[in-house]
């Protein structure tokens, strides 16, 4: 691989961690040297906890795609850098090298400057998972302009209110893509968001679909024409290391999404840098991310992080059920992957297929899984390791968030020790604190501890402001604990100080007094072998302050009964208590997710009590679901 910061050894690893938290600065310092740099950085780091001010590599200047592109033309130009698997699986498989990759992108990025694009203008990408994303994306880098990535499955409202926060002046799109049997007009979607986007003078459109597209005159672009008027020599904008590079807005959970906005130089030495170690992957080694680009973890680990490491980096168009639930497997024999890396709701929702999906396929080029987006619990973790990865390939559990921009505790593949369903360690540079609610670092009982997550030290790829509102940035992440990041989440820490993190803390629910985690009450529930998955809320109760409203989903053919409820909350009783116990059980057939598999509990907590405005559900993948719950209410 390109970069010299690999670690080979458990003990190699816990030498770079000693080293990284003596020195953090000499540490990122020494690895950043590994970049193309136009000029380097007069100093690593300066911060404020206080004003949640971080500058990483100051006076530093570089452009991150001569890392992801040119540094590997020499050497590798014709090196696979994208292999495309489209929704289709009767249309071909595209393949990218660096070199093809690098002519598109300068290609590109002359068509945004021909629209008007400078550096530091906002472009806004509403773009289903074909190569043209990738591109897209990467022109923008390549001149300096911020983009600002839709992921394409939002409404318009949702696209609206983003391009309007960060005044985009350029959408680009496609006309209509296929998402399973599913056609979804993309354009159409768009031209409605458009209505209300006073700050777009233009909207470039690709044509992934034949089909007659609308388009308005004087705003309306086809890719194709635009692309036929320019050639593909663009030099990069040189950029400084802390100019911003993109901004992603968060799932929206709670509360109006926030533009996370990331800059161009820490962001790109870290999820190299990460990526590289965690997935220790070798030259002809293929990888396979299976996010969607729309989210963070694409951006870090579809596109900046392999690229930036030279790798080959598979790009998925389709969903894990079409044509049939073996599509994923399908693709592994196909390409040979090496390197899986997916997501728990994913593996949940294989593991309740058929097992024949999984042996129909070969398999054995698998080496490494890896698991990011929510805690995957035991079951999950079990069924991965052994009818995926054949108990051979070590599974990466990576913590991280969009905040973070790269992976902050991870396994190293086959080197560090593993311990299902705990992210175990951090990277080197990363400083994990446990908080208690009083804001001190939690002491160790018997060399174990469980409370807050918190960050004690900066590293290169945080994020650095929420997009037009530092203080919002402050008030969430710096107030809680003053002089650490605080992440939201609950973690736990065993004796060989490795972190299983418990889930959002925010999704705690006081009932009689006693407070509970709705997370250790949904894995007690989904213990009961009907259970395919489960989400808890509270909802206000006469004596007990809270009560407890269960949402389940059975396994297949499974039919809800009162029995079978009883057997769910004796069972909760059995493992956790009879506090634990469900007031309520309602057997549902979905839950309300965000894209990422997040369960949007605002809204169940409102249909449990019986409130009928959920606020903004655009970010769901399926807001009719909502209706559907709602209507079933016990
Ligand atoms: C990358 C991403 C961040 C939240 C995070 C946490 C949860 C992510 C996890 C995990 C347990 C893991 N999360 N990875 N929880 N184990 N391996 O998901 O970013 O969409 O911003 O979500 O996801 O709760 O705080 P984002």
């Amino acid at each position: 691989m390109i970069n010299d910061f690999r670690i080979h050894s458990f003990s190699e690893y816990k030498k770079e961690y000693k080293k990284s938290v003596k020195d953090p600065e000499k540490f990122w310092d020494k690895i950043a040297e590994n970049f193309v740099w136009q000029q380097k950085w007069e100093k690593p780091l300066e911060y404020d906890f206080e004003k949640a001010d971080f500058k990483w590599f100051q006076g530093g200047k570089l452009n991150i795609t001569e890392n992801v592109l040119d540094r590997h033309l020499e050497k590798n130009g014709n090196k696979t850098a994208l292999i495309w698997e489209p929704n289709n699986p009767l249309e071909e498989t595209r393949i990218i090298t660096y070199r093809q990759l690098h002519s598109k992108v300068c290609q590109f990025a002359n068509v945004l400057k021909n629209n008007g694009i400078e550096k530091g203008d906002r472009v806004c990408i509403y773009m289903p998972m074909i190569p043209e994303l990738a591109i897209a994306l990467l022109a923008c880098a390549r001149i300096g302009a911020v983009h600002s990535i839709v992921f394409a499955g939002f409404s318009s409202s949702a696209i609206a209110s983003r391009i309007n926060d960060s005044q985009c002046k350029v959408l680009v799109t496609a006309n209509e893509v296929y998402r399973g049997t599913k056609p979804i007009n993309l354009k159409a979607i768009c031209d409605e968001a458009l209505k209300d986007c006073p700050s777009i003078q233009t909207c470039i459109v690709y044509r992934r679909a034949i089909e007659p597209t609308s388009m308005v005159g004087g705003r309306d672009k086809f890719w194709m024409d635009e692309m036929h008027k320019v050639d593909d020599n663009c030099p990069a904008e040189i950029m400084d290391a802390e100019d911003p590079l993109f901004i992603l807005y968060t799932s929206g959970s709670t509360g109006k999404p926030k533009g996370m906005v990331h800059t161009c130089g820490g962001y790109m030495v870290e999820t190299a840098y990460s990526f590289d170690n965690i997935f220790q992957m070798e030259h002809n080694d293929i990888y396979w991310c299976t996010a969607d680009i729309g989210w963070i973890t694409g951006h870090s680990y579809i596109i900046y992080g392999p690229l930036a490491c030279g790798a080959t980096s598979v790009m998925f168009e389709g969903i894990p059920s079409f044509p049939d639930f073996g599509r994923f497997w399908e693709i592994v024999e196909k390409l040979k992957v090496t390197h899986f890396y997916t997501a728990p709701t994913a593996i949940r929702s294989l593991a309740r297929e058929s097992l024949d999906y999984v042996e129909k396929y070969d398999l054995s080029s698998l080496k490494v899984l890896g698991s990011v987006g929510e805690p995957i619990n035991e079951e999950a973790w079990h069924w991965f390791n052994d009818y995926i990865g054949k108990g051979n390939c070590p599974i990466v559990d990576t913590w991280w968030q969009t905040e973070t921009g790269s992976i902050l505790i991870s396994p190293l593949a086959g080197i560090t020790p593993l311990r299902p369903t705990f992210a175990t360690l951090p990277l080197p540079g990363i400083q994990p604190v446990l908080m208690d609610e009083q804001g001190k670092e939690v002491e160790a009982v018997n060399e174990k501890a469980e409370g807050r997550l918190a960050i004690k030290f900066p590293w290169p790829s945080m994020a650095r402001t929420i997009y037009g509102d530092h203080k919002r940035y402050i008030e969430t992440y710096f107030s809680t604990f003053p002089g650490y990041y605080f992440t939201g989440d609950g973690a736990y820490r065993d004796v060989m100080e490795n972190y299983r993190i418990t889930g959002r803390v925010d999704d705690v629910v006081i009932v009689s007094g006693h407070n509970l985690g709705t997370a250790p009450i949904e894995n007690a529930i989904n213990e009961h072998e009907a259970v395919a998955e489960s989400a808890v809320v509270g909802y206000p109760h006469d004596i007990k302050g809270n009560a407890l409203y269960a949402f389940v989903i059975l396994q297949d053919g499974v039919q809800g009964s009162p029995e079978l409820e009883a057997e769910i909350k004796n069972g909760v009783s059995k493992l956790i208590g009879a506090i634990a116990k469900p007031d309520k059980i309602q057997f549902v057939s979905g839950l309300p997710k965000t894209r990422s598999g997040k369960i949007m509990r605002r809204i169940l907590r409102k249909i449990a009590s019986d409130e009928t405005d959920f606020g903004d559900t655009s970010t769901l993948l399926d807001p009719d679901i909502v209706t559907v719950i709602q209507k079933g209410k016990v």
